[in-house]
């Protein structure tokens, strides 16, 4: 009699963490396909002391991505006062930096790194390199309020 009733309780119990499982999958796979659809990306390339940006049009409060690669043989930083009233994401070398006063990120030869940050209020978002403070690019946010 006992070892029946824990039988049944094992089957009972198995029944409804498939049910669970089930539930957690789809749960993930919601939020999986949430964040490809709300995450804007902004890609630099450093080539020849130069910031080549490719974007879309971003939107503010919506978390942003931006990747960083340096194809030149020398040393440069992405920075940006912007970086250091928000909470930033900083990825570089395999470590992760987060927090608020993260200027930005020093990139060797041939590195890169991403930053994830949301844009909370209009304006400019200037970018420059301050080993060669003469490296400067802009992140353009669509317009706002525009009819
Ligand atoms: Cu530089």
């Amino acid at each position: 009699m006992i070892a029946e009733h824990r039988s049944g309780c094992g089957r009972r119990y198995g029944r409804w963490m498939g049910k669970m499982g089930l539930a957690a999958a789809l749960a993930l796979a919601l939020l999986a396909q949430a964040g490809a659809q709300t995450e804007q990306r902004v890609d630099v390339t450093i080539k020849d002391f130069t910031f080549v940006t490719k974007q879309g049009p971003l939107q503010l409060s919506v978390p942003t991505l931006i990747t960083i690669r340096n194809e030149d043989a020398v040393r440069h930083d992405f920075g940006s006062r912007v970086f250091l009233d928000s909470l930033t994401q900083v990825e570089s070398s395999g470590a992760i930096t987060y927090g608020r006063g993260i200027g930005g990120v020093f990139l060797d030869p041939s590195r890169d790194a991403a930053i994830r940050f949301t844009i909370e209020r209009p304006g400019r978002y200037e970018f420059k390199c301050s080993i060669h403070p003469n490296m400067k690019g802009e992140i353009l946010l669509m317009s706002v309020g525009a009819v």
